[in-house]
């Protein structure tokens, strides 16, 4: 056996879930040592897409992803996915070879690369000590929540390996701090809120029970952030996303607390509107592994450091059950206006183009309820992640902590593969689309039985609203139409091209099966003006 053979075997070992990559001569043998090992490997088409599909698999299925790329530009190529992944703090694993000589084509500082976009960089550096750096880049990324760059310099991969490389996986000491004095305090403001509203966040998505059991007990209403949309779905209570995707109703309620408490949440700009969300006379808690939360965006008034459920339950036994903000009245209210697609609007569709809220709803209505939404980045994100409803949190995966376009398609597939029992359904912009479009063929090849709306405006549309109002040129941000069904056939999807609210029949034939290809849905969408929640987002660029 060789090191790089160790290493997948000892990373295998370890319980890691899937690997993604592309294969070159620097990580060919550590990736067959994975397989070897029982990891399932997905060959991706662009390492910026296997970067993202790891990130979006650890996300949705809680097991540790793998990215597995060549030296130099195999790494530089997934750069923007595992900047995505740092800053979500998404526990990834990312092998790569590493050409130590520096008159070689493929050398670069890969270590300050990795550092550079908030990863961690390590290396394995002799036979002696492959195994034990394994067991120790999974701890970090596991205990540490870090997206961890191992660099396997091809002298020491192809060395000699004597010894088990199976280790036993490493004891994750547990992250979560005992539950603090605060916590009484946190207690003492929930017997007296009136209207107490609770924020969720990626910090609080396994403790839907916990918090739901608290919040019967206080009174409070329910809303999350945008990544963990859908936490609360199917409660009377839930107010699904606050900050720029907040229904009217959502809104009020939320600027109407007098107490907001933000669970593994960081109340940043997009969860409350700039802080416009909470009425400058509401308490704010947070609560949060990372106490380096508690001052960040909306200031809380007091920060109580620990895992979310656990302090959820902790407080469960202290807060006796008081009415809060709820009452039949407003119950009645989230009913009637607790969704989008109860909002009135008017529906401008014609001249060949659907609007994007039409199409939202119709898409709503006919696919199949089990789904699992991936949005891009751009001006439409708000129509699918408004109007397309999903079923519980781990129906929606959101990569946007870079705000990069182009993850959207890839953030579909690692999904898919984490959540097989699911419909993927991947929402993108034309801009989007084309940019992550290399791994139409990994969705084709791999069988996904994945729904791919493309809200097509010709343009990048995000671009066109923020500038053109104000009279500038729009010649860079605009294109001439392309045929992105035509596009998607050569790929070999099924694709319809929606022009209209009656095209949308192509989609349903498709639902009704045999769903043998994935389809890809061209949706010439309406374009006049931009959304109301990019408007909100410009003010702070
Ligand atoms: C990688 C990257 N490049 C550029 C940008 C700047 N940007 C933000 S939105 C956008 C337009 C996206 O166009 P499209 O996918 O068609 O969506 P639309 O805004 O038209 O709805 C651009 C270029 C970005 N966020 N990420
Ligand atoms: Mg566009």
């Amino acid at each position: 056996m060789i090191v790089a053979e160790a290493v997948g075997r000892a990373l295998a070992a370890c319980g890691v879930g899937a690997a993604f990559g592309v294969v070159g001569s620097g990580n060919f043998h550590v990736t067959n040592a994975l397989v070897a090992g029982g990891v399932r490997f997905v060959a991706a088409r662009h390492e910026g897409g296997a970067a993202t599909m790891a990130d979006a698999y650890t996300r949705m299925s809680g097991r540790v992803g793998v990215v597995s790329v060549h030296q130099g530009p195999g790494l530089t190529n997934a750069l923007t996915g595992l900047t995505e992944a740092a800053k979500s703090r998404t526990p990834l694993i990312v092998l790569a070879g590493e050409a130590t000589e520096a008159q070689s084509n493929f050398h670069i500082d890969q270590a300050a690369l990795a550092t550079a976009v908030g990863a961690v960089a390590m290396r394995v550096t002799s036979a002696e000590e492959a195994v034990s750096r394994v067991a120790e880049a999974y701890r970090v990324a596991v205990e540490e929540r870090r997206t961890v760059l191992l660099n396997l310099p091809l002298d020491v991969q192809a060395a000699p390996f004597e010894g088990p490389a199976d280790v036993m996986p490493p004891a994750i000491a547990s992250a979560v701090p005992s539950v603090v004095p605060s916590v009484a305090e946190l207690a003492r403001l929930l017997g007296v809120a009136e209207r107490p509203v609770f924020i969720a966040g990626r910090g609080a998505r396994h403790a839907r029970r916990e918090l739901e059991e608290l919040a019967d007990l206080a009174g409070a209403l329910l809303a999350t952030s945008a990544v963990a949309k859908g936490l609360f779905r199917g409660s009377p209570w839930d107010l699904d996303v606050s900050g720029g995707f907040a229904t009217p109703l959502a809104a009020e309620l939320i600027r109407g607390a007098d107490l907001v408490v933000a669970w593994g949440c960081a109340l940043n700009m997009w969860t409350t509107r700039h802080g416009t969300l909470v009425s400058p006379g509401a308490k704010v808690v947070k609560v949060d592994l990372d106490p380096a939360a508690f001052k960040t965006h909306v200031p809380a008034d007091l920060g109580v450091a620990g895992d979310v459920a656990r302090v959820a339950e902790a407080l469960a036994a202290e807060v006796a059950p008081r009415p809060g903000y709820r009452s039949p009245e407003l119950a009645a209210r989230v009913r009637a206006e607790g969704r989008w697609r109860d909002v009135p609007y008017e529906d401008e569709s014609g001249g060949g183009r659907i609007d994007p809220r039409t199409l939202s709803i119709g898409l709503d209505d006919l696919l199949p309820r089990e789904r699992i939404v991936a949005i891009d980045s751009g001006n439409f994100m708000g129509y699918p992640s408004m109007f397309v409803d999903v079923p519980d949190e781990g129906g929606f995966c959101f990569t946007q902590a870079f705000q990069s376009i182009g993850l959207g398609l890839a953030t579909a597939i690692g999904a898919a593969i984490a959540r097989p029992d699911r419909l993927p359904v991947a929402a993108l912009g034309d801009g989007g689309a084309l940019m992550g479009i290399a791994e139409l063929e990994t969705v084709v090849r791999l069988g996904l039985p994945m729904v791919i709306v493309v809200y097509d405006d010709e343009a990048y549309g995000a671009e066109v609203h923020h500038f053109g109002p104000h009279g500038h040129p729009l010649g860079t941000v605009t294109f001439p139409p392309a045929d992105l069904a035509a596009i998607a056939r050569g790929y070999g999807c099924a694709a319809v091209t929606v022009g209209g609210p009656g095209d949308l029949a192509g989609v349903a034939e498709w639902v009704d099966g045999p769903r043998d290809r994935p389809l890809l849905v061209h949706a010439k969408v309406t374009a006049e003006h931009g959304s109301w929640w990019l408007e909100e987002a410009f003010k702070g660029h």
